[in-house]
């Protein structure tokens, strides 16, 4: 594959400082010569830093609007070009809001090629607060509900853009979700895999299921990897941590099946603070997540089939 490395340092996002240096953390733990010792060519694009979308109203319930919309508008641009362009976009995040960018730019790329866009959100949370619902106004609370088409968000991109069928999103590792979220997420249709179901039903099946649906649609599917859905005592280094996350077998499982399903086609590693983390433990477990993503692999094995 050629993957092209994003760089996205918003915190603007997140309720605390720290996240802008999630992409320099990433490349220092090796992101780049890890991919390309797998035989991919890897070009890093460097870090975007836009000015302020100062066309739009801040917004009182909704923090640093200006901010996360022009990193909406760059990552959407930069992500859409790198894919139209045949790479692979990979964005290094930064707080999750980021995501309204890098999901937004992959709905257009996957319009143009007449699939839908599935979504996996591997997350503690839900992220499908909108200003009218979020108890903190934070808006890497939010960006799952931009791209779903919340409408309070329609003046951050051009009218009439594709976005994401919310039947079309699919979420592990949520173990904190807000009231009136809860609500939101039943009635919009997002799939909700929570902890207690990855308990229950294991890991496996819960991807095989995932994967198996993606591929009867002819789906693309962007990945978007927020680092508290890790337990916190592997990846200590993110603001929001949540107890009772995925292990670590858990997580490399679900890149190496969706490494074999061959249907990812962009990923956000997101919500990085290496301010809080453990001597860069965080940042190297997510760079051997991504390894395990494209190709490193502990056996050869017989593809199984579906
Ligand atoms: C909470 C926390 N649901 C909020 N959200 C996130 O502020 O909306 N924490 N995403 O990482
Ligand atoms: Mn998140
Ligand atoms: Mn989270
Ligand atoms: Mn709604």
């Amino acid at each position: 594959k050629h993957i092209a490395l994003i760089g996205a340092p918003l915190e603007e996002g997140s309720g605390r400082r720290g996240a802008a240096m999630g992409p320099t953390a990433l490349r220092i733990a090796g992101i780049d010569t890890t991919l390309a010792d797998l035989g991919h060519t890897v070009t890093d694009e460097g870090d975007l830093r836009p000015l302020p979308a100062r066309d739009l109203a801040n917004h009182p319930k909704a923090n640093n609007l200006q901010v996360v919309a022009a990193f909406t508008r760059a990552l959407d641009t930069a992500v859409y070009d790198a894919a139209r362009g045949g790479k692979f976009p990979l964005v290094l995040g930064g707080d999750h809001a980021l995501s309204m960018g890098s999901v937004s730019g992959m709905a257009r790329h996957a319009a143009d090629q007449g699939r839908p866009l599935f979504v996996l959100w591997l997350d503690a949370h839900a992220d499908f607060n909108s200003p009218a619902t979020s108890p903190s106004g934070n808006m890497h609370g939010m960006p799952v509900a931009f791209f779903c088409g919340e409408a309070e968000f329609a003046p951050i991109l051009e009218a009439g853009r594709p976005m994401v069928d919310p039947k079309n999103v699919f979420q592990v590792g949520i173990r904190s979700v807000d009231a009136r979220e809860r609500e939101e997420i039943a009635e919009h249709g997002v799939n909700v895999y929570d902890m207690r179901s990855i308990d229950e039903i294991g890991m496996a099946h819960i991807m095989h299921d995932i994967i198996a649906r993606i591929k009867a649609a002819n789906g693309l599917l962007h990945v978007s990897l927020d680092v508290d859905f890790l337990d916190p005592e592997l990846a200590p280094g993110v603001g929001t941590t949540v107890p009772g996350g995925a292990t670590f077998r858990e997580a490399h499982l679900i890149m190496e099946m969706l490494c074999d399903s061959g249907l990812v086609s962009s990923l956000d590693v997101v919500e990085l603070n290496p301010f809080l983390d453990d001597r860069g433990k965080s940042a190297r477990i997510l760079v051997e997540l991504t390894a395990s993503l494209f190709g490193r692999r502990i056996l050869d094995r017989p593809t199984r089939s579906a």
